[in-house]
């Protein structure tokens, strides 16, 4: 059986996300998603996430494609991560290429190509543009 392993953070989930996700469990027969805890999104990325942690485990792990989900807290845990879910391959998408090649010493690490013209950024901004729109007529 060959072991998926792959992270992110999956707020506000979109159709880039959901095809990274079958792209990375098409490369084998079980999927382990890591997903980024509220505190290690507040680090990353300046900001916590619309949804919390709980909410996002629960959105992904309900996904057909994806096997098994756990809670990432450290960036720095990826290497134990992914001897404790003995994967085979850790697939991460191209915004993250290079960053990872030093667990190639553990398993195969790929970096599939992401989704052009949606993020979680991307659509933050347009809800509040349509939220602004939405008070202004009302
Ligand atoms: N993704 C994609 N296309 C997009 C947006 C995201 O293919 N338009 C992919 C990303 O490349 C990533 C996955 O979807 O592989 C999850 O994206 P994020 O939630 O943005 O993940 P990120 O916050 O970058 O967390 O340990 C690494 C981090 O936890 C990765």
């Amino acid at each position: 059986m060959k072991r998926i392993i792959t992270f992110g953070t999956y707020d506000l989930l979109h159709v880039g996300h959901i095809r990274l996700l079958k792209r990375a469990a098409a490369l084998g027969d079980h999927l382990t998603v890591g997903i980024s805890s509220d505190e290690l999104n507040i680090s990353k990325k300046g900001r916590g996430p619309v949804y919390t942690t709980a909410e996002r485990l629960e959105i992904i792990s309900a996904l057909d494609c994806v096997d098994e989900v756990f809670v990432e807290h450290s960036l720095e845990a990826k290497g134990d991560y992914i001897k404790e879910h003995q994967a085979d391959v850790l697939v991460m998408g191209d915004d993250w290429a290079g960053k990872f090649d030093m667990f190639n010493t553990l398993c195969d690490v790929v970096y599939l190509p992401r989704t052009e013209g949606i993020s979680t950024t991307y659509l933050i901004s347009s809800i509040s543009d349509v939220g602004k729109k939405v008070a202004k007529a009302g």
